[in-house]
């Protein structure tokens, strides 16, 4: 399979941490809690993006991280939330997690998002935690850390430029001069027994070229080997079609060519062709303008034809920028950027939505708590502050996590842990 591969690190923002404060002003000495929330974390979402067609952009940076939430303020002001951060991705990529193997999602739409790592929740300032029984709070919740993923992008390459021609004409060596591709070259024919894909750079524009098996009158019948590598080119764009003049005549292998594309496919000779001469390093320039000037003649046609050598690399700046623009241009016309398609809704928690079951797990005299939601408390109760250890306990004792633990036989002195918390069975129990 073809395919352009980048392994990267996602991490969303972190919360912003919740504020223990206190009103103070003039006439009220005694004022109550007013420190505000943190803001929410970023998430990192991917954007499937049509006019991008290569991961090579992941393939510099590995990290990409999104912002963390600002902390609560006094006042009861709310931190603000982070702005998500958009990886743009092309049309087929698939997402796999690096540790499970698993399939995370595939992107087919453009403009379609997926959240690929959640940001953390802003902690609750003490504000928050005030009731008739709790009139000052004096502790606020940590922001909750943002998610952390290792994945593997894969995305099928499809060319958009292919190299068509007789056997030697010296297709597999363009590609091996303007492409990462490093094919095999030799001057026999049917060098290249299946295609070989190339992403090519010119300026800021990325494309995939095919350089297809050469082929002969007949192909389209199964002659040779060029028959079902047709098939590739079929969703090419543009194509190049290379001649060799130290061959016999050009004109009739123009022609030969065509002719199987039609009998293949009749779309496919309707496809914009670039006509494209190799080996001029083999020629004088007399030579070389008499066989274009021949060539168009002959031909009835007033289009540009390029002469090259791919080996010396003569004139291929000037075919690589044409490729580049016919591109543009055609992508500027067939596939004009989606401005207001619909997104795929994105999902945001909410704490109601969020699963409040738990599991406690008994190895020896050591119980751990399982549980989405009382995991989530854990990692944002400030450890050092020993009220936001007393609310901690108060959640677990309201979920029924003392219950479960005594009627799983906990002992004074056997350990609970809780996410990143550790406590002892006895410390729960006197408060
Ligand atoms: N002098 C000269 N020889 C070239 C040039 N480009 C390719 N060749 C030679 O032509 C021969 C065939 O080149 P390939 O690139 O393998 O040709 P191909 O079109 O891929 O051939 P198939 O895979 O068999 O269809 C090799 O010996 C190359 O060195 C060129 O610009 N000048
Ligand atoms: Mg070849």
């Amino acid at each position: 399979m073809f395919c352009d591969q980048a392994e990267i690190k996602v991490k969303a923002g972190k919360g912003g941490d919740g504020l223990v404060g206190w009103r103070r002003e003039k006439y009220c000495p005694y004022g109550g809690p007013d420190g505000g929330d943190g803001g929410g974390g970023g998430n990192v979402i991917l954007r499937v993006n049509c006019n991008l067609n290569t991961l090579s952009d992941f393939r510099r940076a590995k990290l990409f991280k999104a912002e963390d939430g600002e902390n609560g303020a006094g006042n009861n002001m709310h931190g603000k939330s982070a702005e998500d951060l958009i990886l743009e991705v092309p049309e087929g990529t698939q997402v796999t997690s690096l540790v499970s193997k698993k399939n995370i999602c595939d992107l087919t739409t453009d403009g379609q998002e997926f959240i690929l790592a959640r940001g953390g929740r802003g902690g609750f300032g003490n504000a928050h935690f005030t009731s008739s029984t709790r009139q000052a709070p004096d502790f606020a919740e940590l922001g909750e850390p943002g998610e952390e993923l290792e994945v593997r992008l894969d995305l099928k390459l499809v060319a958009q430029v292919g190299i068509i021609g007789f056997p030697s004409v010296g297709k597999s060596t363009l590609i091996s001069r303007i492409s990462n591709a490093k094919p095999k070259i030799a001057d026999y024919p049917f060098t290249t027994l299946i295609p070989n894909l190339g992403m090519v750079k010119v300026g800021s524009k990325d494309f995939v070229v095919a350089d297809v098996p050469g082929l002969i009158e007949g192909a389209s019948e199964g002659k040779g080997l060029g028959h079902e590598f047709l098939r590739h080119v079929e969703r090419t764009l543009i194509l190049i079609h290379m001649l060799d003049p130290l061959r016999d005549d050009i004109v009739k292998d123009f022609e030969v060519i065509n002719n199987e594309l039609k009998k293949f496919d009749s779309s496919l000779v309707r496809k914009p062709q670039i006509i494209v001469i190799n080996k001029i390093d083999a020629l004088d320039q007399e030579l070389q303008e008499m066989l274009v000037k021949d060539f168009k003649k002959r031909m009835h046609t007033r289009k540009k034809v390029f002469v090259i050598s791919a080996v010396s690399g003569k004139g291929l700046d000037e075919l690589l920028y044409e490729i580049k623009n016919r591109l543009e241009d055609y992508e500027s016309k067939a596939k004009p950027i989606k401005q207001d398609v619909p997104k795929d809704k994105i999902f945001r928690p909410h704490l109601k939505d969020m699963d409040q079951r738990f599991f406690i797990d008994k190895k020896r005299r050591k119980f751990t708590v399982h549980g989405k939601r009382l995991e989530q408390i854990a990692v944002m109760t400030d450890m050092s502050n020993p009220s936001a250890m007393d609310r901690l306990r108060d959640v677990m004792k309201k979920k029924g996590v003392f219950k479960e633990l005594s009627r799983m036989g906990a002992k004074d002195g056997d350990k609970i842990e809780i996410g990143p918390v550790v406590i002892s069975y006895d410390q729960i129990l006197f408060r």
